[in-house]
């Protein structure tokens, strides 16, 4: 009787006077599986602040069916130089406003990056889509160990100088306009950004300078990446979550690109919130897991072993190119 009363204090104590976040502070691990500070033997070790478990509020919460039938759609778009087939042939609402295709390799040889705008006076949206390079997978260890080094998004930390070069060149290349003009035209409606691959690093950024303009209120942004890169550091990530309510990284299965550029590396990228990881094919009715930890080993980071299939096909679409191109049919 006494032994229960002292363990059952002795463990109320360890939960109300600890967080995850006090717990690291002193210097300790958490322990989430038992929510427990130096708890010992621990499968699910908390070293870092932003891997502190936390999922998105309810009003901000993941839809599988949204992403999947209007994220999806609007990232496959992106594939075609007219990406308004895919609208005509999916969400006729959808009006494509803009495509942009700039030279953005700061260094030859030259390669494109694509982006397009799109409003639907519907629905209520802007959509804000990045297709990235040119053939689907150049972030080779090659180019990755060229481009090295950060480069500065001022309060919002810093970024991968490779995709921080690409997203300027498009906005320097007529995108900064368009978005002033959608937003002159169109300012009371929802934003979506998508992207895939490195389309996704460049969506993350997009979202955050148009906030750090004052261009788009975080509230009206829906920032949904696909296989996306990690993009900035701990500083970035850090602001990015303290910055937008709703923002989510799709992963599918073993796609290798959400663990490139390592975390570890010399430039210590670090992944923003909140990833969802598909651990199979993607069909419809398929589960998710939604990732307490922003870049934690407990996700798609369990799976050591990579197949780079997997990066084209989400959403049970063989290969996302393809398919775009075919005009999402
Ligand atoms: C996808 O996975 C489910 C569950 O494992 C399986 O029943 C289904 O046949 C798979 N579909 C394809 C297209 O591979
Ligand atoms: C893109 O093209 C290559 C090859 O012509 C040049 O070497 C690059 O300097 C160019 N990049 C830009 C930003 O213009």
């Amino acid at each position: 009787m006494i032994f229960w009363a002292i363990f059952a204090g002795v463990l109320s104590l360890a939960n109300c006077e600890t967080s995850c976040e006090k717990c690291l502070d002193s210097g300790k691990h958490w322990c989430a599986d038992v929510k427990m500070c130096a708890f010992s033997p621990c499968l699910t070790v908390i070293k870092k602040s932003l891997n502190c478990p936390t999922l998105p509020d309810k009003s901000h919460a993941y839809d599988d069916g949204f992403v999947r039938e209007k994220v999806f759609l609007t990232t496959c778009a992106a594939f075609r130089d007219d990406p308004q087939k895919c609208f005509d042939n999916k969400m006729s609402t959808m009006r494509v406003s803009s495509t942009f295709s700039v030279n953005c390799s700061a260094i030859g040889p030259q390669s494109n990056c694509f982006a397009f705008t799109a409003f639907d006076v519907t629905q209520k949206v802007l959509v804000l889509t990045f297709r990235g390079t040119e053939g689907a997978i150049q972030m080779t260890d090659e180019i990755l160990d060229f481009f090295g080094g950060k480069k500065s998004l001022g309060a919002a930390g810093n970024i991968f100088g490779y995709f921080y070069d690409a997203f300027f060149f498009v906005w320097n290349g007529g995108l900064q306009q368009e978005m002033r003009k959608l937003k002159y035209m169109y300012g009371d409606f929802e934003l979506w950004i998508t992207g895939h691959s490195l389309g996704g690093s460049m969506a993350s950024i997009a979202a955050s300078h148009l906030v750090q303009i004052g261009l788009f209120k975080p509230e009206n942004i829906k920032l949904v990446t696909l296989g996306q890169p990690r993009t900035g550091d701990y500083a970035y990530a850090t602001w990015h979550d303290a910055t937008f309510p709703y923002s989510f990284r799709v992963v599918h299965h073993r796609d290798p690109v959400p663990h490139i550029p390592p975390m570890e590396g010399k430039d210590e990228l670090f992944h923003h919130r909140t990833e969802v990881w598909y651990n199979n094919n993607m069909t419809v009715g398929s589960s998710y897991k939604l990732c307490a930890e922003a870049d934690g080993l407990y996700c798609s980071s369990r799976n050591l072993d990579a197949e780079p299939n997997d990066h084209m096909t989400y959403f049970d679409v063989q290969n996302m190119q393809d398919y775009g191109l075919a005009g999402c049919v």
